[in-house]
């Protein structure tokens, strides 16, 4: 075997990914957890000013709808107790809920806290909140970032929340529904400068029409995705499983590209181009690579997926 995923990962070395977010999510958890709550606070707040969130779709809501409605008949300190227990992960049966959520639903579940604690049925962060020293630098940092990396370091803080699922067993994964796959008369091609690859075009329209039975059957069995800032996941059953739990409704605007000749037969391809999710879509565009490794046969090896350091990063198709 030329290639194992481990040596896959090093295509295209010079790529830059943002490592500022990973950095700043690991100063994020060395605060305690007022700190945390507080700081997240301010700079939802903050981002809110310029960009705007989707609320969470029915379909999402409805699994976090038991804890949420638990969290609101508390007292304002069992309240504040809850939503502390989540950033220190404690072991709480909200936290074990939590754990089991998909990052979609953790992410819904806060929306609503955040409205409540908005309008006052759930305990706000204390009027006049001074956050220690770090925790004012790290929010610094934050603010510092562009909206990409802004809403990447927040979703991977609240993911990271509550009990770790790997705690709780597989058989207790809950996520929102799989929309159908949208008709292929909706459906649109991307078109990529410098890549012609029937495979890369076919990865992006399937991914792009939430088409993911299809977008699998590119993969080669013991092929592998990682996403930003995380392993490789490797199987094509687990693989199709991160499709249907964490990428409906994503739009991918791939620009441009490189493809090569790689060891063995093998192909490598590089794209650079804009990723939209559906929380912000058209407000906030995050700079991405995908670094591609097809076999002979012109099926995914590999594939990862890059949050690139500045926007400078598109262009950089060397190798
Ligand atoms: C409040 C205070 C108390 C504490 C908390 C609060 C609430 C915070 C809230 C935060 C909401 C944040 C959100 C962030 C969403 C971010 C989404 C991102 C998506 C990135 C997706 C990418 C996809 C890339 C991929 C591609 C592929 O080709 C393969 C698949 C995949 C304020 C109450 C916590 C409410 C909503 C960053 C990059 C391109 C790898 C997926
Ligand atoms: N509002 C975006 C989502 O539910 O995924
Ligand atoms: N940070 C985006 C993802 O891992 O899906
Ligand atoms: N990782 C996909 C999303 O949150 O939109």
């Amino acid at each position: 075997m030329p290639f194992t995923i481990d040596s896959a990962r090093g295509i295209f070395p010079e790529t830059l990914s943002a490592d500022v977010v990973p950095a700043t999510i690991a100063r994020f958890k060395q605060l305690n957890a007022e700190d945390q709550l507080a700081l997240i606070w301010f700079a939802y707040l903050e981002m809110g000013k310029t960009i705007t969130i989707a609320a969470p779709g029915a379909a999402n809501m409805q699994f976090a709808e038991n804890t949420l409605n638990e969290i609101r008949q508390m007292t304002p300190m069992q309240q504040t107790q809850a939503m502390c227990d989540l950033a220190n992960r404690a072991d709480t049966p909200i936290c074990r809920a939590y754990g089991s959520w998909s990052p979609n639903i953790k992410l819904g579940f806060w929306y609503q806290l955040g409205q409540w604690m908005d309008d006052g049925s759930v305990a706000p962060i204390p009027e006049g909140y001074e956050l220690s020293a770090n925790a004012t630098a790290v929010l610094a940092t934050i603010q510092g970032l562009d909206p990409g990396q802004q809403i990447t370091v927040l979703r991977n803080c609240v993911v990271g929340m509550g009990l770790d699922a790997s705690n709780l067993g597989s058989s207790t994964r809950v996520a929102e529904p799989v929309v159908p796959p949208q008709e292929v008369s909706q459906r649109t091609s991307v078109k990529i400068e410098g890549v012609s690859n029937s495979t890369v075009l076919e990865y992006m329209n399937n991914l792009n029409a939430n088409d993911f039975d299809t977008l699998i059957e590119l993969f080669v069995s013991d092929g592998a995705l990682q996403p930003p800032f995380q392993k490789p996941i490797v199987g094509k059953e687990n693989v199709l499983r991160f499709f249907r739990e964490e990428c409906q409704n994503l739009k991918l605007l791939p620009e441009r590209g490189v493809e090569e000749p790689a060891e063995d037969g093998y192909t490598q391809v590089k794209v650079t181009g804009k990723v939209q999710t559906p929380w912000f879509g058209g407000n906030v565009g995050m700079n991405i690579a995908w670094r591609f490794l097809l076999n002979p046969e012109n099926q995914i090896f590999f594939v990862a997926i890059d949050l690139l350091a500045s926007p400078k990063e598109l262009l950089n198709l060397v190798r």
